[in-house]
């Protein structure tokens, strides 16, 4: 199972994830991405985006006809279900008050992922201000946790684990002006035991190793891969060189 092996890695080394968003590829450019993750193989692969129209089972299918990493769904809502994933990310908005993306739209999923057999790893989704407004903010009605609120994005971070979700994915939103900033991870990271997650804005490998120098146990790329996937060599080279 995906999790326990973040379990198993968190303090020790450090994971990297790529999220392929369907609607940003065509099949020669998601063709041309998977066959560098081939060779440079990430931890998981991620599939989802805010605004996704295309099919996320076909996107997973060739994902899965290259690599043999485990495919994770990262959904930005429910239309972007479905069963030839390995697990997903159950994410609650807990940094927004939107009660459909808390608990609302889990409930409408349960029946189907509770069938599908999939792992599912319930993770406290926190968006912070990085910047201007991301897409991610405005499809889920949800406002970011204001910069420099660390207080507030710490606090939120322990209720989602005293709340029982095991993980904590922290961001500014895919293609974020900037990747959240150092001490805000640190921060949250001394205020809970779970894996911490951090994504969204992440485009050089410096950022990446600045991110897990802070205290992030996973890093979360996508947006600089659609424009340049030979860059994944660097990110692997910044993981491999904490592990
Ligand atoms: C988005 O964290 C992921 O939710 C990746 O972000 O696309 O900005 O790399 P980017």
């Amino acid at each position: 199972m995906l999790y326990s092996k973040i379990v198993a890695a968190q303090n020790k080394s450090k994971m990297l994830v790529v999220l392929i968003d369907p609607d940003k590829h065509d099949n020669t450019s998601l063709l041309a991405t998977l066959e560098i993750v081939r060779q440079f193989p990430p931890d998981f692969i991620l599939v989802g985006g805010s605004l996704v129209s295309k099919s996320v089972n076909a996107t997973i299918e060739k994902v899965k006809s290259i690599t043999k990493l485990p495919v994770f769904l990262f959904p930005g809502n429910l239309l972007q279900l479905c069963d030839q994933a390995d697990g997903i990310m159950l994410l609650s908005l807990i940094s927004g008050r939107n009660p459909e993306y808390l608990i609302g739209n889990h409930v409408l999923a349960a029946p189907f992922l509770k069938s599908t057999g999939m792992e599912i790893i319930p993770t406290g989704y926190m968006l912070v201000e990085t910047g201007s407004k991301t897409a991610v903010e405005y499809i889920s009605n949800t406002t970011a946790i204001p910069a420099g609120k660390t207080d507030i994005a710490v606090s939120t971070a322990m209720a989602g684990e005293m709340l029982g979700l095991k993980m904590i994915y922290l961001e500014g939103g895919s293609g974020a002006d900037t990747p959240v900033n150092r001490t805000l991870i640190t921060e949250i990271k001394k205020h809970i035991s779970v894996p911490l997650v951090v994504g969204g804005g992440i485009r050089t490998a410096i950022q990446a190793k600045d991110a897990y120098s802070a205290g992030a146990d996973v890093v979360v790329i996508g947006n600089v891969l659609e424009e340049n996937a030979s860059l994944l060599k660097n990110f692997v080279e910044i993981r491999d060189s904490f592990n």
